[in-house]
């Protein structure tokens, strides 16, 4: 249970914002349903996972990591946005309404927020929807909506070679525009709000630290504390399906 002098004064801060940034992270997920990666219950506990979300790993066996990649998708297909990713679209569309600037910044690949109404998203480690070519002859994606896929790996539908889930494995360099823009919005930001995140993977990790600096207010929503939780102006921890629509009851209190 979060202070009610600490919701109004976040909600303050999100009604007076006019260049928000939000950085979200699987736990924001997580009352959808979708297992987290790091916490009590993450599914990155078991080793051999985090070698399947490598490129090495992926070149080793294409077909496990595209079954893998697969299960997720079957089990995303079942799940829908919670409270949160919809407190969130709202958030924005009230920042917008006063003419205010807002991104979404989010380090999921399950393409939930879009599902809940976010416009301004910045996907920085991919989306497990889509696909590209493992040789990169294009620069086109594939849209693979349905799950199960028919074959394993798909095939590249403009070469002989092999499609790749378009996300970001460790060790790879996320998309420059998007991570350039992420940095750009983040310096700039008067409010970023850092939501179910471990705060442990970069460069996404460094985002908060970026607007802090730069004299922004950094919030935190997490379930637990992390890293993040000492250097941000506030950390709220508990459900962020639960403390979001809370701000967002409050924002619209305060005329919002
Ligand atoms: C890169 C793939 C250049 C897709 C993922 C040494 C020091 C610093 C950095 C590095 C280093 N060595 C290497 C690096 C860079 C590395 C990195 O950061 N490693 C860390 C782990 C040390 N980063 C990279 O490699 C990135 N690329 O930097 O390129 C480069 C290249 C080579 C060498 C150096 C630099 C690429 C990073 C992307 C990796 N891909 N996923 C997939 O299959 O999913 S990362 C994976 O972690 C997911 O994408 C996920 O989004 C991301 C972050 O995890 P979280 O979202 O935070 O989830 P987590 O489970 O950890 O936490 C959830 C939180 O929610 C918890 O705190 C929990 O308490 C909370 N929670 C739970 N329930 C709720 C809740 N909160 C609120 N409400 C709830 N209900």
């Amino acid at each position: 249970m979060i202070e009610p002098e600490t919701i109004a004064k976040v909600a303050e801060l999100m009604v007076k914002a006019r260049r928000a940034v939000v950085l979200t992270g699987a736990g924001v997920s997580a009352e959808s349903g979708v297992p987290t990666f790091r916490g009590k219950d993450g599914f990155w506990r078991d080793e051999d996972v985090t070698q399947l979300a490598t490129l090495k790993g992926f070149l080793a066996d294409p077909k496990k990591v595209w079954e893998w990649y697969d299960w997720r998708r079957g089990q995303l297909k079942e799940v829908e946005p919670n409270p949160g990713h919809y407190a969130l679209a709202e958030w924005e569309k009230t920042v917008v309404g006063r003419g205010g600037s807002y991104s979404l910044i989010t380090q999921n690949i399950d393409g939930l927020h879009e599902h809940a109404g976010s416009k301004n998203i910045l996907e920085l480690h991919g989306n497990i929807w889509y696909a590209r070519c493992l040789k990169g002859c294009t620069a086109e994606l594939k849209y693979l909506p349905d799950t199960p896929l028919p074959e394993y790996p798909p095939p590249c539908p403009w070469c002989n070679s092999i499609l790749r889930p378009h996300v970001v494995w460790f060790g790879e360099q996320l998309d420059p525009a998007i991570t350039e823009e992420s940095f750009t919005v983040s310096g700039a930001a008067d409010l970023i709000l850092v939501v179910g995140t471990s705060a442990q993977v970069y460069p996404a990790a460094g985002l908060p630290y970026v607007t802090s600096r730069a004299g922004g207010t950094v919030v935190e929503i997490n379930l637990e504390p992390t890293e993040l939780s000492y250097a941000a102006d506030f950390a709220l921890h508990g459900k962020s399906g639960e403390i979001l629509p809370e701000l967002m009851d409050k924002v619209k209190e305060l005329g919002g």
